[in-house]
């Protein structure tokens, strides 16, 4: 009553629109800018916004975020507002007639205009970042990453390096009978290592089934498919260490199979891939050596804590997998157990081993097997025969 003392019409709709509006759209880039900085901050502080991360796409991404946040913002703050100013002001109370019109020209054609600017307005910058994230050319190092359940394998091409990482939190954490640490299920043994200011560029597939390598302070997100290979690129600016995961449902443990790129600078670098190719060096020459019954029994401990614990439990027990302790495998004849260790059992969890792990480390861990949790054969197992054996395949 107070503020409609006439019956609103058309026009007067319309003609409450631009008071609202124009003072909105004169916002200059500044106060976008500035609101935008707001609201980023406070999505910060609690801890609710993505991650900025540590590479110039993983900063153009957040920005392109936080810009697309705010125009939804923006476009929610004039829709509402227009709403309820027009619910408040032509309430029925108030005196308010509805107008009868239909179809006006003018409204369908604003609303139809508008929205198509703004989308467009909003896919050149994205079109623009996602160009430059698929442009993998040019690369500096090339590392393929190989998806198994559940862990990760990193070769670097043309060194010769590659290995396995694997989840080291303790099964212990797992199950809540000690406290979790802080790295809790993001830690493995060996990460995949790389230098800053360099284009690396990952070579990712899969052994098994789907897996995702995913880190998100380098921006990187791709799908490991088994016969395909995806490739990602990144150039990080800061030595760290940044953590990321599987970001696809991939079986039992999933959630165990985590990444760990640890970023350095070049000459640090240079010096452990030189370590590496020394070891590959050493393990090459050391496959063809003979090793007593105590280095294969503490080698194979570890192997099998590392690899087989999950499944076969700490005193192998069983879990997931059956017992070891006096199984017709693990007591039974050699080659039978050394045959279900390199092909695995088809169907089952029990996958095959053959190239996972390395013939000093196969001969290791059926030594250990054979003679820990009371499964007192005696025998042990050289690299060779792994040798030997896989050839006769
Ligand atoms: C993801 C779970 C899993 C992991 C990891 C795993 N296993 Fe198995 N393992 C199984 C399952 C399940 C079976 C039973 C397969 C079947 O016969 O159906 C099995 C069977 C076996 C058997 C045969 C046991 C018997 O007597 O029938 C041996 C020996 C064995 N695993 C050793 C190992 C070793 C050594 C490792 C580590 C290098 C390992 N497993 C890792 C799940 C696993
Ligand atoms: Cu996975």
């Amino acid at each position: 009553m107070l503020f409609f003392s006439k019956r609103p019409t058309v026009k007067s709709l319309l003609s409450v629109k631009p008071f609202v509006v124009f003072p909105l759209l004169a916002l200059s880039s500044q106060a976008f800018a500035k609101s935008s900085e707001v609201v980023a901050g406070e999505a910060q502080r609690w801890g609710m916004n993505m991650p900025q991360g540590v590479t110039a796409t993983s900063h153009e991404i957040y920005d392109l975020h936080m810009l697309i946040f705010m125009i939804c913002v923006w476009i929610g703050v004039v829709v509402f507002g227009v709403m309820f100013y027009s619910m408040i002001m032509h309430r029925k109370s108030a005196g308010a007639v509805p107008s009868k019109f239909h179809e006006s020209t003018l409204v369908e054609l604003a609303w139809t205009i508008i929205p198509a600017i703004i989308l467009v307005a909003m896919a050149v910058p994205a079109t623009s970042t996602l160009i430059k994230i698929y442009d993998t050319s040019d690369a500096d190092i090339d590392i393929k990453v190989v998806g198994y359940q559940w862990k990760w394998q990193y070769e670097y091409l043309g060194e010769e390096v590659s290995f396995f990482s694997n989840l080291t939190t303790p099964q212990d954490e797992i199950y809540g009978r000690v406290p979790k640490g802080e790295h809790y299920l993001l830690e493995v043994d060996e990460p995949v290592v790389i230098p800053i200011n360099k284009k690396v560029r990952f070579l990712i597939t899969a052994n098994d089934v789907i897996h995702a390598w995913w880190v998100p302070a380098l921006a990187v997100k791709r799908d490991a498919i088994p016969g395909y290979i995806n490739d990602v690129w990144t150039i990080v600016d800061e030595p760290g260490i940044y953590r990321g995961q599987c970001a696809e449902l991939c079986g039992k443990a999933h959630g165990f199979m985590p990444i760990v790129v640890h970023a350095m600078e070049e000459v640090d670098y240079q010096q452990w891939l030189d370590t590496k190719k020394v070891e590959a060096e050493e393990l090459k020459l050391a496959m063809s050596q003979s090793f007593s019954m105590d280095d294969l029994y503490a080698r194979g401990e570890k192997v099998y804590q590392t690899n087989c614990v999950a499944c076969h439990g700490p005193a192998g027990a069983g879990g997931v997998g059956p017992s070891l302790i006096g199984s017709s495998i693990t007591t039974g004849p050699m080659n039978g157990h050394l045959s279900l260790m390199i092909n695995g059992v088809q169907g089952s969890a029990m996958q095959a081993f053959g190239e996972q792990l390395n013939n000093i480390d196969m001969a290791a861990v059926i030594t250990y097997k054979r003679n820990a949790w009371g499964n007192n054969m005696g025998d042990m197992l050289q690299p060779v025969d792994v040798l030997n054996h896989k050839r006769s395949l």
